[in-house]
């Protein structure tokens, strides 16, 4: 099923919900309109059936060039940049991180500033061989924002991330692989067909376990030991509850595949 908001595209193919950032002239630069509809998006594909998996990825050559900086010219008088990140890019990031489905970024083009933050949310991060990422932030003598304080240090280091965000250099595929910033590089001509068999390939995982486990990881990466392993026995129960996990087990047995796509 196809359909379409002029800033973000929508289509579902196999329980796979691909959303397109679609201004594709601005590199995909993210104006209130695509950040509050990206937003919306996601929160309706948690309580679609259809969809089981959700891919973030954008129109033409760019992923996202961050915040639209044509919007920002235009502010009148002082711009309340704590009020803006709190009613756009802050819920956004919070949407993506709490969803009860995975979601993949999948990386196309460039990503900058607020759209490098994006691309380093998703619970997987796809990347064409012509991805780039740049902490461009400091180029406009802003602060990194959108979670890029929070996502960078935990992959690459407080060190790394700092000399990432003091230059705002470009960041290839090949070096993201290496830094661990994505987790598979494509190439660019198979780039939307390698995302759809590896999301499809997701998609027919127990997904009430995987919202867990993603709820066990979010939780453990700011928690101690202890209450990490205190939390994957309180959440461990609610997946050996779901016939997800009855399903697994009777598979097992019958020395069969499961069939996690019906739950
Ligand atoms: O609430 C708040 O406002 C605070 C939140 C801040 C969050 C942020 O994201 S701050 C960071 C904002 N983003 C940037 O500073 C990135 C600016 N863009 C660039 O540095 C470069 O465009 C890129 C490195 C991303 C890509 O370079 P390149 O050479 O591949 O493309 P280009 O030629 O620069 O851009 C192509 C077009 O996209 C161009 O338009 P034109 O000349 O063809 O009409 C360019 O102006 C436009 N574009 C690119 N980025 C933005 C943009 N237009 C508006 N806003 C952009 N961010």
């Amino acid at each position: 099923m196809t359909s379409s908001n002029p800033v973000l595209l929508s289509e579902t193919k196999n329980a796979v919900l691909t959303l397109s950032l679609n201004r594709p002239e601005r590199l995909n630069a993210a104006n209130d309109e695509l950040l509050f509809s990206l937003t919306e998006a996601l929160k309706a594909a948690e309580t679609d059936p259809a969809v089981r998996v959700v891919v973030i990825t954008g129109a033409g050559r760019g992923f996202c060039a961050g915040q639209d900086l044509g919007d920002v010219q235009n502010r009148e008088g002082s711009t309340n940049f704590t009020e803006h990140l709190r009613h756009t890019y802050i819920p956004l990031i919070q949407t993506i991180r709490s969803l009860k489905k995975p979601v993949i970024t999948a990386v196309n083009g460039v990503a900058a500033g607020a759209g490098a933050s994006l691309a380093l949310s998703g619970d997987v991060r796809l990347w064409s061989e012509n991805a780039t990422l740049i902490e461009v932030f400091s180029n406009i003598a802003l602060i990194p924002d959108a979670g890029s304080t929070w996502f960078l240090p935990r992959l690459v280091g407080a060190a790394r991330a700092f000399e990432m965000m003091a230059f705002a250099e470009k960041v290839s595929a090949a070096d993201g692989l290496n830094m661990g910033l994505c987790e598979q590089v494509y190439s660019a001509e198979t780039f939307a067909d390698d995302v759809q068999a590896y999301a499809e390939r997701l998609a027919a995982r127990p997904l009430n376990a995987l919202a867990l486990t993603k709820q066990a990881l979010n939780f453990a990466l700011s928690s101690s030991l202890d209450a990490a392993l205190d939390n994957e026995s309180v959440l461990q129960q609610l997946a050996g509850d779901h016939a997800e996990h009855e399903e697994g087990v009777r598979a097992f047995a019958e020395k069969r595949k499961p069939e996690f796509g019906k739950f």
